[in-house]
């Protein structure tokens, strides 16, 4: 490995070759503390020609790479096995110039979500998506995620604002389709499927991005709701009365008394007590809303930024919240959105004391994220029931968040023999050393 160490930096700059245990610390865990890993280099190539370089080497000397953007995964996706190279994007950062008629631009893979917003801000077009990690979660790590947020719900996923991808392969080769055509039917389409592919099939270098019309109004509601059922009643309703719905999102009281106490907040309603809480947020006018909210007796609007930020920070900060609490099991689940209510009962019912049982997410799109306090960080029997249960719900095992480490040895239940051998031979196909990510999607992929 040492002489993989040198021509590494011979590649990017010894600078940019981590090896030290005090600097590689910080990538070789993730963002909850529940994974690690011991990495026997971090490199931080500067463009796509050295990630080419990176790879060529890597796949020629059969040495593991692990891909990461801004290290926000929640799945343990862009923590390395013991021995990998630890690939950071963050240094392909280039924000290109926006196309105003297309309403696009291209942002290498390092550029955060965050700083591309930034970059189209005033302009009448925005990101499609957001979410609570947007200062660090990178554009290449939102795509190999198909990171969904709080606006998927409108919008899409990531998938939908993918105009176009440029990526390397495992063995140095690159793949480009970054003209941001909106009709392309020359063959495969690869760009759609590196989006999910969680680092396993290539690296991706640039992103062409596909921006929305910029909402001009906003228009938030924290509502407190008797039950679950009636939240999802109310979302129902909302997406047929408001065209502008930009988020419905459902939290407890369990993770509102969490952020209460982490971020020192006072009740927002003066006193706990409802069953569900449901933030609506619209581009619709207020008078659009009020309608939807006759009969609830507590509901807090909010239509300037402020407010909003007042109202969004219950939801936002649940994850943070969590962390603080202990080390989660965090299990992103998809789910008819009717049989979420029943889906609740039935959870909490199967964990009973088992666990300190956090539910929230994104209802609107049917994704609750179930986050589990108490076990220790490798006991996954309480994660198998609960996704036993999302699949005997006819659900599937993750909305959002990926696969990544966390669910690879129990992806088989929620995917048929047929499935997995044709991921499997794409896998083999495109990265045949099988150096790209080992052990993320397959438990058993794996070659350092
Ligand atoms: P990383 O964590 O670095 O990597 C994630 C995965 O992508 C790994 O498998 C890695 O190998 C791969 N990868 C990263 N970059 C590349 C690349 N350039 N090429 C190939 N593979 C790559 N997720 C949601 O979907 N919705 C949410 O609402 C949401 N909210 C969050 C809130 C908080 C507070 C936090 C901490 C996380 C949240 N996440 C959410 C999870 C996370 O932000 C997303 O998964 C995000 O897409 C990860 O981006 P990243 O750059 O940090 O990727
Ligand atoms: C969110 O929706 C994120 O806030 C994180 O996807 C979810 O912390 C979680 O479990
Ligand atoms: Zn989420």
């Amino acid at each position: 490995m040492v002489g993989v160490v040198e021509r590494l930096a011979a590649i990017v700059g010894p600078a940019h070759v981590l090896t030290d245990g005090d600097l590689t610390a910080a990538f070789e865990t993730d963002w909850t503390g529940r994974w690690r890993g011991r990495c026997a280099a971090v490199v931080r190539p500067a463009d796509r020609d050295q990630v080419r370089a990176v790879l060529h080497l890597c796949n020629s000397e059969g040495v593991a790479v692990v891909p990461q953007g801004g290290n926000t995964g929640l799945v343990g996706g862009a923590v390395p096995p013991d021995g990998a190279v630890v690939l950071v994007t963050t240094r392909i950062r280039e924000i290109g110039s926006l196309d105003e008629v297309a309403g696009q631009l291209t942002a290498g893979a390092g550029a955060t979500l965050g700083a591309v917003a930034a970059a189209v801000r005033g302009s009448g077009w925005e990101v499609g998506i957001d979410l609570a990690a947007r200062d660090s979660a990178t554009i290449g790590g939102l795509v190999a995620t198909n990171a969904g947020g709080a606006r998927a719900v409108r919008y899409g996923p990531m998938r939908s604002q993918v105009a176009g991808i440029e990526a390397v392969l495992a063995d140095g080769s690159v793949v480009s389709r970054l003209a941001g055509l909106a009709k392309d039917n020359t063959g495969y389409d690869l760009a759609g499927l590196l989006t999910g592919s969680e680092g396993t099939l290539a690296v991706i270098t640039a992103v062409r991005l596909q921006l929305v019309p910029a909402a001009g109004l906003r228009v938030a509601a924290l509502v407190a709701l008797p039950s679950t059922a009636d939240a999802v009643a109310l979302v129902s309703r909302a997406r047929r009365a408001l065209p502008g719905l930009l988020a419905a999102e459902l939290f407890h009281e369990s993770g509102m008394q969490l952020v209460l106490g982490h971020a020192s907040l006072a009740h927002p309603f003066g006193a706990p007590g409802a069953g569900a809480y449901l933030l609506l947020e619209t581009s619709d006018p207020a008078d659009a809303l009020a309608p939807l909210l006759d009969g609830f007796d507590d509901a807090l609007l909010a239509d300037d930024e402020a407010g909003r930020t007042r109202l969004w920070q219950h939801r936002e900060r649940h994850t943070e919240a969590i962390n603080a609490a202990g080390v989660p099991h965090k299990l992103d689940v998809s789910l008819p959105i009717g049989r979420i209510a029943a889906f609740e009962d039935r959870c909490l019912a199967l964990v009973g004391d088992r666990a300190r049982v956090v539910l929230y997410g994104h209802l609107g799109d049917g994704n609750l994220h179930v986050n589990l306090l108490g076990p220790a960080p490798d006991d996954e029997t309480l994660d198998e029931a609960v996704l036993r249960l999302v699949i005997e719900m006819d659900g599937c095992i993750s909305a959002e968040h990926g696969i990544g480490r966390a669910k690879a040895g129990l992806l088989p239940l929620d995917r048929s023999a047929g499935d997995l051998a044709a991921m499997r031979a794409i896998k083999r196909a495109l990265d045949p050393a099988g150096i790209l990510n080992p052990g993320v999607l397959f438990e058993d992929a794996r070659q350092t």
